[in-house]
C-alpha cells in the first residue's frame, strides 16, 4: 500500500490496515502504478454514460491535442496486447463477436482496443462492466451510471485512486442531462447548490439504520468560471434538485403508477422553482456533499432535455439530445483549456 495521503489519513485513517485495496468496481488496485497513471490528474469529468464519457475524452484529445492514455497494466493472461490484424480486418471481426460469451468477450475488448489504438480514439483504463473510464492529458472523463447510489460508488473508488496517486490539486465536475424547471430544452443549468427532494440544500443517507444529514454545495469560483465559458450556449446558475426515481420523485405523471394529481406537480415545481432552483436530475446533492466532505472543489453542469412546467415526455429525437449534451461538454472543454493557458502563463508571472 502506497502512504496514505494527507486528506485519506484524515477522512479513514483505518485504510493503512490494509495490505492491498482493490477499487473493485474500477478494476484497478493499489498493486497497479496508479501514480505512473494518475499522479498528473486535475480534472475529473464525470457523467452518465460511457458512450458520453468517451466521446468527452474524444473531443478533448481533439480540440487539445492532449494525448490519450492507454492501458498500461499488464494483461492478466501475461499475453502481448501488440498488433494483431489490420484494422479493417479487426472492425470486421468486432462486428461479429458476440459479446455474451466470456472468451468472446475478452477477444472482442482486445479487438476494441487494438482499433481504437490504430484509430486514435480513447480507450478505457480499468474495467468496463461498471464505470468507464478514459484519461486525455490531465484529465480523467468517466461514467457514473444513474443515481445517487451509483454515482457514490465511483466518488469512493475514484478518489482513493487519485489519493493513492498521489494527484494534488484535482477537480470533480458533473456533466449531465435533466429536466429543466422553468427553463427550456438545451439550457445549461450550473448549479450553486444541490437540493434533495424536501427542497433543502442536503443530502440524507442512512449510516447505521440513522438518517443523517450533509450538506451539499459546490465551489461558487469554479461555478462562475465555468458559467463564463458558455459562450453561445444558453447557460444559467440555479439550484439543482435530486431524486432517487425519475419518475415517482420526480413528480411525473407518466411512471407505471402515479401518487400525484397535476395540480400537485405544479404546486411542486413552482415551489422549487421559487427557492432558485432551475433543474430535476438524480444525483446533484450526494456529489455536493461528497465533495464537500472530502474538500475536493466541484461544480454540476446540467442540460435541461425538457422544460418541466411543460410535460414529463422527453421527445428530442436522438440529434438534438446529442446536441444537448454537447452543451455542457463544451462549456467543460473551454474551462479546461483556459486553466491550462492560465498555468502556461502563471511562471511568465512569477
Ligand atoms: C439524469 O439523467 C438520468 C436519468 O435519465 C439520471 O442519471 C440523471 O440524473
Ligand atoms: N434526467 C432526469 O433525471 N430527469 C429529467 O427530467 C431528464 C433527465
Amino acid at each position: 500500500m502506497p502512504e496514505l495521503s494527507e486528506k485519506l489519513a484524515q477522512t479513514n485513517p483505518g485504510l493503512e490496515g490494509l495490505d492491498v485495496d482493490f477499487l473493485y468496481h474500477l478494476g484497478l488496485s493499489t498493486a497497479d502504478d496508479l501514480k505512473g497513471m494518475f499522479g498528473d490528474v486535475k480534472h475529473v469529468a464525470m457523467m452518465g454514460s460511457g458512450m458520453r464519457a468517451w466521446d468527452f475524452a474524444r473531443k478533448l484529445h481533439e480540440e487539445t491535442g492532449m494525448p490519450i492514455q492507454r492501458l498500461e497494466k499488464p494483461r492478466e493472461d501475461g499475453s502481448d496486447p501488440g498488433p494483431l490484424y489490420d484494422l479493417e480486418q479487426a472492425q470486421d471481426e468486432l462486428s461479429v463477436a458476440r459479446l455474451g460469451f466470456p472468451d468472446v468477450r475478452k477477444r472482442a475488448d482486445r479487438l476494441r482496443e487494438f482499433i481504437y489504438t490504430e484509430s486514435d480514439l480513447p480507450t478505457p483504463i480499468g474495467k468496463t462492466e461498471r464505470f468507464e473510464m478514459y484519461k486525455v492529458g490531465d484529465t480523467i472523463a468517466v461514467s457514473h451510471g444513474m443515481g445517487e447510489p451509483s454515482h457514490s460508488i465511483l466518488l469512493h473508488e475514484i478518489t482513493k485512486m487519485l489519493e493513492y496517486a498521489g494527484a494534488t490539486g484535482y477537480q470533480y465536475y458533473r456533466l449531465g442531462t435533466s429536466g429543466g424547471i422553468g427553463v427550456e430544452g438545451g439550457t445549461v443549468v450550473v448549479a450553486d447548490k444541490g437540493y434533495n427532494p424536501t427542497g433543502n440544500p442536503t443530502y440524507k443517507l442512512h449510516v447505521l439504520g440513522e438518517e443523517i444529514e450533509l450538506p451539499s454545495g459546490f465551489d461558487p469560483t469554479v461555478a462562475q468560471e465555468i458559467l463564463e465559458c458558455r459562450d453561445e450556449v444558453e447557460a444559467v446558475m440555479g439550484g439543482i434538485l435530486s431524486s432517487e426515481d425519475f419518475y415517482t420523485v420526480q413528480a411525473r405523471l407518466d411512471g407505471a403508477f402515479c401518487m400525484i394529481t397535476e395540480e400537485q406537480k405544479m404546486d411542486y415545481l413552482n415551489r422549487m422553482h421559487g427557492k432558485g432552483i432551475r433543474a430535476f436530475e438524480m444525483e446533484a446533492a450526494g456529489f455536493g456533499a461528497f465533495c464537500k466532505k472530502m474538500g475536493i472543489p466541484a461544480a454540476c453542469v446540467c442540460v435541461a432535455l425538457l422544460n418541466r412546467l411543460n410535460g414529463d415526455q422527453v421527445t428530442s429525437t436522438p440529434s438534438q439530445l446529442a446536441a444537448f449534451s454537447d452543451n455542457p461538454q463544451q462549456m467543460l472543454i473551454r474551462y479546461i483549456k483556459r486553466k491550462a493557458a492560465a498555468a502556461k502563463a502563471q511562471p511568465a508571472l512569477d
